[in-house]
């Protein structure tokens, strides 16, 4: 409503919301790249069976999860059921074998948190990290995949964060801002929480999909074919959306003492999770929970000088928002 008012005076906010979906639709990628990440997983697949013939590969992250960009790297998880086996020990045999296709830059990193193989594909250009067993990410990718397709301003608002994120530099866990996965359950959150709600909470639903990883309960309704319409009361445009989104957490997000829950739909406090103090490299000064490992902050690579940054950052973009003639223009502005 206070978008609305100010827009009123200023011009059409129906001109915003076009030139945010002009540039949503820029950023969303060429269905070219499907049939090359298909050609690249079938390649693996081959090597992956002579050594494996009971293991399975899936994507997980952006080139699954309907938020990736054109060129996004390839992140393939492969599953073999057996508790015994030991993870680096498959990574390093595969990278052997993976060495001897024409595939360039493998590299085994059996040492990173999520130790992985790395590799390109010259044929089709793509970059690949696999990993072994880490089907939780593979659940999530799903969770985010089927949000994404109940309503279609999911998908603008969080190719727009995330456009912003990377343009900005607050898209570095390495630095202490935040993941594309975290902004996506930002989004998400914000989604359900706009009145009337423009997103359901799934996981509070009756379960339609359930499965257990890594003793973590996984269901929720997955029937989103159902929940096409369920936003349509709501008749908010993009434009009014990222204004939404940047000015909650500007001002509006209670740093002190919020986590924000995608699994329940909802704000729990900082104390009822225990998040209040530091932990080891465990800040919590910013809190978003995982929807599935709930005792997973996806704020905790954020430090007491990235914090600075990030609220920096939203309190720019809800200004450039709130005042500037353009939007557009300055929001994505390269720092
Ligand atoms: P980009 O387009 O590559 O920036 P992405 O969607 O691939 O975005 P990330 O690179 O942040 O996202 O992560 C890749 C996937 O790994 C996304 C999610 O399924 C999983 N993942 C990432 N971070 C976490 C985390 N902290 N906890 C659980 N799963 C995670
Ligand atoms: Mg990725």
């Amino acid at each position: 409503r206070q978008l609305r008012s100010q827009v009123a005076c200023r011009g059409d906010i129906e001109t915003w919301n076009a030139s945010f979906l002009a540039i949503y639709e820029s950023l969303i990628p060429a269905e070219e790249e499907k049939a090359k990440q298909k050609q690249l997983l079938t390649l693996l697949e081959r090597v992956v069976c002579k050594e494996w013939p009971e293991a399975r590969l899936f994507l997980y992250g952006s080139c699954a999860n309907s938020f990736g960009f054109p060129k996004s790297d390839l992140d393939v998880c492969l599953t073999i059921d057996d508790a015994e086996i030991n993870k680096s020990d498959v990574l390093l045999r595969l990278a052997d074998m993976l060495q001897s296709e024409n595939l360039q830059n493998v590299q085994a990193l059996t040492r990173a948190r999520v130790p992985i193989v790395k590799l390109m594909d010259p044929t089709t250009g793509i970059s690949c990290d696999i990993c072994v067993n880490n089907v939780l990410a593979v659940v999530n990718t799903k969770l985010l995949r089927d949000y994404a397709q109940i309503d279609t301003r999911l998908r603008q608002l969080a190719f727009l964060v995330k456009h912003w994120a990377k343009s900005r530099g607050v898209n570095e866990t390495y630095q202490g801002t935040l993941s594309s996965y975290a902004y996506v359950l930002m989004c998400i959150h914000f989604l359900q929480h706009r009145r009337p709600a423009i997103l359901p909470c799934l996981q509070g639903m009756k379960p339609t999909y359930s499965i257990t990883v890594d003793d973590v309960d996984c269901s929720y309704f997955d029937q989103v074919e159902n929940l096409l319409g369920f936003g349509s009361h709501n008749r908010e445009g993009i434009a009014q959306l990222v204004w939404g989104f940047f000015n909650y957490w500007a001002y509006r997000h209670d740093y002190a003492n919020d986590v924000i829950s995608v699994r329940t739909g909802t704000i729990l406090s900082k104390r009822a999770k225990d998040w209040t103090r530091r932990i080891g490299n465990d800040r919590h000064l910013i809190c978003i929970e995982d929807p599935f490992e709930i005792s997973h902050d996806l704020g905790r690579v954020v430090d007491k000088r990235s914090i600075r940054v990030l609220r920096e950052e939203f309190e720019r973009a809800a200004e450039i928002i709130q005042h500037d003639p353009n939007p557009c223009v300055k929001l994505f502005e390269p720092y």
